[in-house]
């Protein structure tokens, strides 16, 4: 039993406390019953495949917190004869084969997944009259005969996907077959999402990360209901995706990395398989190109997009700022006219991220000009615009969403110019660097990563709450689209070190993200250190922070 409590979060109600407090609430009780925590799920790996799982999470015990639990009955058991049982539409199809694809190799069954109805096994099924669950809400219900998830739209059953592996025992996850008893506890769960748009930044620019890279990191994220995969394609160091009319952005600028080694690009099929790969999980990709600044990879496979036309080589270096387009010579529009049409053709998702960070090197007024003309360019080829937030000093408004990457630290000045876009219609996605950015180390002693915005322990990451984190600067809860995770990869070369980094602070801010910001840490916890033998049979070597209270192994 784990009464633990470590140092409380600010106890904050969410805006409408309405079920999802409850959920929260209940979890709370659960805890003081002695239920949540170490008795929930079995611990690691490596326990699992020591004795057999027998006994799953409690109702609710996940990440992201539901918005409502009511937990009743003993639940279902998993029988090896069950089938998945689905409307016979093809994106139902498409989630039940996703699921079979995850219980299939640690069960052993067969589980069929079978057009129609029956009264037993595993159900999805879409209910186009349960307004109330939205594009991405579902139910989940368990009961002695059948566990089913009902929602409105495929992504919803895709998400309630997510919360049934997560009520199985942990040793679900893994490729080999495990004995055990694979129980769904009893009860309902009725969960919507507090933010639309739950994001996570990979940075493949500093250093690449090839399309099974990309792909593992989607399939981690997915887990946790994050919906927006933005790929940061572009920067000094790199570029990393094809445009046919300028060839030598990839074979010039994308030759090399941080610290000089290989670098690598994506073509445009790798590009696509990426986009269709997060598409059957339900998720977005969003490229960021940079613009004007972080352009020295283009700059030196084309010289004459900057000022003054020197050649330089691409930069392996980790400074920032001191690369701009030339926004004076007509050719740097042509460019970015070719890029983004091309950028646009092969991205379904509504949004392109056009950087406008850092750009040190561009005077105000330039920065204005150019920033004018990039928007209409984009607004052009159908797309809406995404940039960090430094945009809101060229004149935002409601065609523009900005990307919030301030700290505590953060001048009154600069949040003010936020404000004032917001009041203009700018919408925000939340990445404070001091929070979420997941590249930053987690203490002094860490190996690897950066620390600019300081050093984040897990639970100062999760500290904030999207709802008020701006409210002093009058920026309200309804220009907050959502939150994002960023990782930049200036020392990061692998997948471990990304997973090392992202895991477990990522949790936290998809929680942020589903559930919003209202939950304090002492509930959000134990339900993550629930997550180590998950995250274990994925194989996810996740930084075993000692401000949670992890079930030994
Ligand atoms: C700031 S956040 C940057 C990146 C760096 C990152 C490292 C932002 C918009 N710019 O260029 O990679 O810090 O943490």
């Amino acid at each position: 039993m784990r009464l633990l409590r470590p140092r409380p979060g600010p106890l904050r109600a969410p805006r409408s406390p309405g079920p999802r407090l409850l959920g929260a609430l209940l979890l709370v009780a659960v805890a003081a019953t002695g239920c949540l925590g170490g008795g929930g799920d079995a611990g690691s790996g490596g326990e699992q495949s020591r004795r057999p799982p027998v006994s799953s999470a409690p109702l609710g015990n996940v990440v992201p917190a539901p918005a409502s639990v009511s937990p009743s009955g003993p639940g279902y058991t998993l029988a090896p004869g069950a089938a998945i049982r689905i409307d016979d539409r093809p994106a139902v199809r498409a989630v039940g084969d996703y699921l079979a694809a995850i219980l299939r190799p640690s069960t052993g069954y067969r589980l069929p997944v079978t057009p129609g109805a029956g009264s037993d096994g595993i159900q999805l099924r879409l209910d186009p009259a349960q307004r109330a669950l939205g594009a991405e809400g579902y139910r989940l219900t368990s009961s002695w005969t059948t566990v089913s998830v009902v929602a409105r739209e495929p992504a919803g059953l895709f998400r309630g996907v997510q919360t049934l592996r997560q009520l199985l025992p942990a040793a679900v996850e893994k490729d080999t077959r495990q004995t055990g008893v694979w129980r769904v506890p009893g009860g309902t769960i009725t969960d919507t999402p507090r933010y639309a748009y739950r994001g996570a930044m990979l940075d493949v620019a500093r250093h690449f990360f090839t399309v099974d890279q990309v792909k593992r990191y989607i399939d981690q994220l997915a887990l946790y209901k994050i919906n927006k995969m933005h790929l940061h394609l572009t920067d000094d160091q790199g570029w990393r995706i094809t445009i046919d009319s300028w060839p030598k952005l990839t074979t010039v600028g994308g030759a090399t990395a941080v610290g000089g080694g290989k670098g690598g690009f994506y073509t445009k099929a790798q590009y696509r398989e990426l986009v269709a790969y997060a598409a059957s999980r339900h998720m977005d990709v969003i490229p960021e190109i940079g613009l004007p600044g972080h352009t020295a990879a283009a700059l030196a496979a084309y010289p004459d997009l900057s000022c003054n036309g020197f050649r330089d080589p691409v930069h392996t270096g980790l400074d920032t700022g001191f690369s701009s387009l030339c926004v004076g010579k007509e050719k740097t529009y042509d460019f970015v006219d070719d890029v983004i049409r091309e950028l646009a053709a092969m991205t379904p998702g509504e949004y392109l991220h056009i950087g406008g960070d850092e750009a040190d090197s561009t005077s105000k007024k330039d920065y204005r000009i150019f920033m004018d003309r990039v928007r209409e360019i984009v607004a052009r080829h159908g797309k809406k615009v995404i940039a960090w937030h430094e945009i809101t000093g060229a004149g935002a408004d409601e065609k523009v969403t900005a990307q919030y990457w301030g700290t505590d630290r953060t001048e009154k000045g600069e949040r003010k110019r936020v404000a004032e876009a917001v009041k203009k219609g700018t919408k925000l996605i939340l990445s404070p660097a001091d929070r979420v950015y997941l590249d930053m180390q987690y203490t002094y002693r860490h190996p690897l990563g950066l620390s600019w915005a300081g050093r984040i322990e897990v639970d100062r990451s999760y500290d904030w709450d999207p709802a008020r984190y701006l409210e002093d600067d009058g920026i309200p809860d309804e220009a907050v689209l959502g939150v994002e995770a960023p990782i930049w990869t200036e020392t990061l070369v692998n997948s471990a070190q990304l997973e090392q980094m992202a895991f477990p602070r990522l949790l936290g801010v998809a929680e942020k993200g589903w559930s919003g910001g209202g939950i304090p840490w002492a509930e959000y916890e134990p339900r993550l250190a629930a997550q180590a033998g998950r995250m274990s049979a994925l194989g996810i070597a996740f930084h075993r922070s000692p401000t949670v209270a992890w079930p030994k192994n």
